[in-house]
């Protein structure tokens, strides 16, 4: 495992080049209008709304699989996943680029990255590398839009984004014990996002938490036994080992959870990170897959006594101030 990241930074030369072709959602942070996010009523009963105005999107999890609407409102959106399953699983928001759907992703991307993986788990390194630089031009332009982090089986979580209107894909690369990802597995889903807007006001916070590539994460307010509700801040936005943005990730733990194997499971470069069963002693709470710089999202969490941790999901998240542990009394 160790040799493993050993090679993989022996051969960040060559990942290198290959960030060029994975101009991630850093580059794509342009600016949004958020000015008005309200609707008349007269508005609202004309339009068709698949997802219920003011209500939460519920996307639920069964077993392998999505359910949730194909038709969401612009504006500030608040998902709520459910999780009913009995593997942790999170969902990521993909913005597609024009004209591309998600049967552009399940042939030329999913199985690009699925190769590589394969590789990776040979010990085949450098041809897992060549493998990814298989994907799409186009991919290049998917931007992330958070989405809600890791979630154990039984919990909900939820993430509130502000999405305008477009095509989306979402999906779960958490993989299974023999090395397929989910999404190889049906977790690949989208839906769309109309004009409409929705009537959900931008949440309010009780604790600021903001990520920055050059001093990880920094936590503003005090953490406090409750329902607290988050307010992460993108400040910066960058492309790490695992080819992915940082993003942040709650995590409780009971005694027997191990803080470095959770640290090294959280890359799925690692053929033993990002597979189920998830690391001992650990629950996942949700909080929000990555965004790019500038952007804002939301999540809430009831605290309760014990010992948890916000951890991101790139390799070595310690040495980079993202993996901050902490008590509730
Ligand atoms: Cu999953």
């Amino acid at each position: 495992m160790k040799n493993y990241l050993f090679c993989l930074k022996c051969s960040k030369a060559k990942i290198g080049l290959l960030f060029i072709l994975f101009i991630f959602s850093s580059c794509l942070s342009d600016k949004k209008d958020k000015t008005s996010t309200t609707t008349s009523a007269e508005e609202v009963s004309k339009t068709e709304i698949k997802s219920e105005i003011n209500q939460k999107v519920t996307i639920t999890t069964n077993t392998m699989d999505f359910n949730g609407p194909r038709e969401l409102n612009s504006g500030w959106n608040t998902f709520e996943y459910k999780n009913k399953s009995s593997d942790v699983h999170f969902f990521v928001i993909e913005k597609m680029p024009d004209n591309k759907t998600i049967e552009n992703s399940k042939k030329e991307v999913v199985p690009v990255f699925q190769q590589g993986m394969d590789f990776f788990n040979d010990g085949k390194i450098q041809k897992g590398i060549d493998a990814f630089g298989k994907l799409p031009e186009w991919y290049s332009e998917v931007v992330f839009m958070g989405g809600p982090g890791l979630t154990s089986p039984g919990k909900s979580s939820t993430n509130t984004v502000y999405l305008e209107p477009g095509y989306y894909v979402y999906e779960c690369y958490v993989k299974m014990p023999n090395g397929q990802f989910h999404s190889t597995a049906g977790m690949i889903d989208f839906f769309e996002v109309k004009s409409n807007k929705t009537n959900i006001e931008e949440p309010k916070n009780t604790i600021e938490l903001v990520i920055s590539s050059e001093n990880g994460f920094t936590i503003k307010d005090s953490l406090s036994k409750g329902i607290q509700n988050f307010k992460v801040i993108f400040r910066e936005q960058q492309t790490y080992e695992n080819f992915l943005g940082h993003d942040v990730h709650l995590v409780q733990l009971d005694e027997s959870a191990n803080l470095e194997k959770l640290e090294e499971w959280m890359n799925w470069t690692n053929p033993e990170g990002f597979i189920t069963p998830s690391p001992e002693g650990v629950t996942f709470l949700g909080e929000t897959q990555e965004m790019p710089a500038g952007e804002t999202s939301y999540f809430s969490a009831e605290l309760k006594p014990g010992d948890y941790a916000f951890i991101a999901e790139i390799p070595n998240s310690s040495e980079k101030g993202m993996l901050h542990q902490f008590r509730i009394e």
